[in-house]
């Protein structure tokens, strides 16, 4: 992935725990010798799961939880990155930018070509539910995908309840999420 997806984890681990944590992680990753990641240079997917998984041990946490966390963390991450305007573009609703997310990713590959963009496809139930499909190349992904809507109900400031209703590593072909957004989801 691009190295600003590893930039992200570093900000994310330095924001919340500190560098002197950070750079124990780093070198539990074998990764003692990198100075920085090059935003623009595509790394192996292997150095970003070396990444969670020294997290993990470091932070006691699952993997699960900190792809959660960062999943959340990216969309803050990008906004202030330069991407706002990517996102502005993308929908004004929650909704609205679930079923935009292959067009965005359409056009953020126009300009990084090296992109290895998810799919995502919407159906909506009614004004206030929908199932959502997403398919990867990559595996191990679905927790940083409810943490994204997590992340992306915070935007919209729309409260969210997501349910993973069919998971691709239990066979199930592709990964399926129920989300439940607005006051339907609001703790009662
Ligand atoms: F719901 O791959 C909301 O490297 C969502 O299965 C989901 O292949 C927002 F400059 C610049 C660059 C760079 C901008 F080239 C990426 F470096 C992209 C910014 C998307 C904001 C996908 C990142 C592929 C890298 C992937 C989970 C899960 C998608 C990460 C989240 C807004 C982004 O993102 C999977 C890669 C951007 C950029 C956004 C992604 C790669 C998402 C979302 N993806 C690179």
């Amino acid at each position: 992935m691009y190295g600003l997806v590893n930039r992200a984890i570093q900000q994310m681990v330095c924001t919340h725990h500190g560098v002197d944590i950070w750079q124990r992680i780093k070198e539990k990753a074998n990764l003692a010798d990198l100075d920085f990641f090059s935003t623009y240079q595509a790394y192996p997917d292997d150095v970003t799961h070396r990444l969670v998984a020294a997290a993990s041990e470091e932070l006691g946490l699952t993997a699960a939880e900190i792809m959660h966390a960062f999943g959340e963390y990216w969309i803050t991450y990008t906004a202030t990155e330069g991407y706002e305007q990517l996102l502005e573009s993308t929908g004004e609703t929650l909704p609205e930018f679930l079923d935009h997310l292959d067009t965005m990713h359409a056009r953020a590959g126009l300009a990084f070509p090296q992109l290895q963009p998810p799919s995502f496809r919407c159906r909506h139930a009614d004004g206030r539910s929908l199932d959502l499909e997403y398919r990867s190349r990559r595996q191990g992904l679905a927790p940083m995908v409810v943490g994204l809507l997590h992340g992306l109900g915070r935007r919209f400031s729309t409260p969210v309840q997501v349910e993973q209703t069919a998971s691709r590593d239990h066979g199930d072909g592709q990964d399926l999420f129920h989300i439940r957004y607005g006051e339907d989801a609001s703790p009662s």
